[in-house]
This record gives C-alpha cells, sequence and structure tokens, in this order.
C-alpha cells in the first residue's frame, strides 16, 4: 500500500513538472463560426513543433494554447495560423491564405 501511495505521488511529481515546462497563452483568431473553423485553426496551431494542446472558442474566438516554450512561442504559433488563412493579433493573413478558406469559414476583415 506504502509503495503504492509513494508511486502515485512520484507520477503526481512528474506531471507536475511536466506542466511547468508547458506555457500556456490566450489571444484572439478570427474565424467563421462553424465547427470546421474550430478545426482548422486548431490543427493550424498543432501543426507548430511544441503545440500541445489548441483550444479554440467559436463564440469568443479565442484560442487557448499549451506549448513547450523551449520549442515555440505565440509569435511562431499565430504565424503558423496566418499562414493558413485567419488572422492573429500579431500575424494578419494574406489575400491569397484567405481566399483558400471553405466559404463558411470567411470572416469580416
Ligand atoms: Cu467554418
Amino acid at each position: 500500500m506504502k509503495t503504492k501511495v509513494l508511486s502515485l505521488l512520484t507520477l503526481m511529481l512528474i506531471a507536475v513538472s511536466v506542466f511547468a515546462e508547458n506555457k500556456s497563452a490566450t489571444f484572439t483568431v478570427k474565424g467563421g463560426d462553424c465547427d470546421e473553423c474550430k478545426t482548422y485553426i486548431e490543427e493550424s496551431a498543432l501543426s507548430v513543433q511544441g503545440v500541445a494542446i489548441a483550444d479554440w472558442d467559436k463564440e469568443s474566438k479565442e484560442l487557448q494554447v499549451v506549448f513547450d516554450d523551449s520549442k515555440t512561442n505565440v509569435d511562431a504559433i499565430q504565424q503558423a495560423i496566418a499562414k493558413r488563412g485567419n488572422d492573429t493579433p500579431n500575424h494578419k493573413t494574406d489575400n491569397e491564405a484567405y481566399n483558400r478558406l471553405p466559404e463558411c469559414c470567411k470572416y469580416e476583415r
């Protein structure tokens, strides 16, 4: 029993230290309001190496990301998202990428 508690404690400590290396950030990503946009934007963020979690809220347009800051940063994540057609606070998309978005995912620019 004691060993079990100890190993559980060790596991928890490992989990906490892994979590400590990860940073989280929230920023606005422009997009439409269907589930396709949500998947698309989250895929853009997750395509960046070091991004562990990406969750975009289609109502508030806020994207929450959790990433390893030894591998990437907020600026690089925003750049990857903008490259695929969605505006972010620091990086805007170009017309070509915007035009490639599915109709439902177009937004007011
Ligand atoms: Cu959409």
